[in-house]
C-alpha cells in the first residue's frame, strides 16, 4: 500500500494537492486491525463447529441421558459412560450409566469412559487386552500414547462376547478416576449385549442395566 505516493511522478506533481492526514490514515489502520480480528473469530467459531471444539469435554454432556452426543453433520459422535462403585446399603452396586446406550453404524464413535471405581477385581488374561478399537488402542488419562493392553490393576472390563469387543479398564486412584478414551465404529447393526468380564461385584454382573446391558447399533 502507499506505493503510488513513493513514485517520482507522485512526488513531482503539484505540491498543493492534499495528502491523508496522518489522522485519517490512522483511522483506516484501526479499521483494519478491528476486521482482521472480527474475521479470526469469525473463523473460529466456524472451525469449532466443523471440528466440535469443546465437545470433547466431558462436563458438557453431564446430564445426557443416553450417553451420546450427536454433533450432527457427519462428524463424529461422542459417547459418554461413566462406572461407579455406589455404596447401597450392604451391597456395593457397581454400576455403567447408561447401561443401555445407541448408537449409528458407520460413524466413527469416540468413548470417553470415566471409572470412579478404585476397585481391583481379577480379569481374565484375554480380557486385559483391547479388542475392535481403531487400530486396537485405548488411551488412558489423557496420555497421547495408546495402549493395546492393561497390565495395572483393573476394575471393570466392557466385553461384547459375540464381537469380541473388549476395553479393560484401569482401577480408579485414591482421589482421581481413570479415564479410557478411545475411537471405534460399529459397522453391524442391532442389538449387543455387553457385559463386565471383572469379577466385580456379584449382585451387578447379573443386572441389566448395571454391569451387563445392551449396545443397539442403527443404520
Ligand atoms: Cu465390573
Amino acid at each position: 500500500m502507499a506505493k503510488s505516493e513513493s513514485t517520482e511522478s507522485q512526488s513531482s506533481e503539484s505540491p498543493a494537492k492534499p495528502r491523508r492526514t496522518p489522522s485519517i490514515s490512522g483511522q483506516m489502520i484501526s479499521w483494519g486491525v478491528i476486521l482482521i480480528v472480527v474475521t479470526g473469530i469469525v473463523a473460529w467459531f466456524a472451525f469449532a463447529a466443523a471440528y466440535g471444539v469443546g465437545v470433547g469435554n466431558p462436563s458438557s454432556s453431564s446430564g445426557n441421558g443416553n450417553g451420546n452426543s450427536n454433533s450432527g453433520g457427519g462428524g463424529p459422535d461422542y459417547v459418554y459412560l461413566a462406572v461407579n462403585a455406589n455404596p447401597d446399603r450392604n451391597q456395593s452396586t457397581d454400576q455403567f450409566t447408561p447401561g443401555n446406550f445407541t448408537v449409528p453404524a458407520h460413524t466413527l464413535l469416540i468413548f470417553t469412559i470415566t471409572n470412579y471405581d478404585n476397585g481391583q477385581n481379577v480379569v481374565p488374561t484375554v480380557d486385559t487386552k483391547v479388542n475392535g478399537t481403531v487400530h486396537n488402542l485405548i488411551y488412558v488419562n489423557g496420555s497421547a500414547t495408546g495402549i493395546s493392553s492393561v497390565t495395572t490393576p483393573i476394575a471393570h472390563t466392557f466385553t461384547i462376547m459375540s464381537t469380541g469387543f473388549n476395553i479393560p479398564l484401569p482401577s480408579a486412584g485414591p482421589v482421581s478416576p481413570s479415564v479410557v478414551t478411545f475411537e471405534a465404529y460399529f459397522n453391524d447393526t442391532g442389538t449387543f449385549t455387553w457385559q463386565c468380564m471383572a469379577q466385580c461385584d456379584p449382585w451387578s454382573m447379573g443386572a441389566a442395566g448395571y454391569m451387563t446391558g445392551t449396545v443397539t447399533v442403527v443404520s
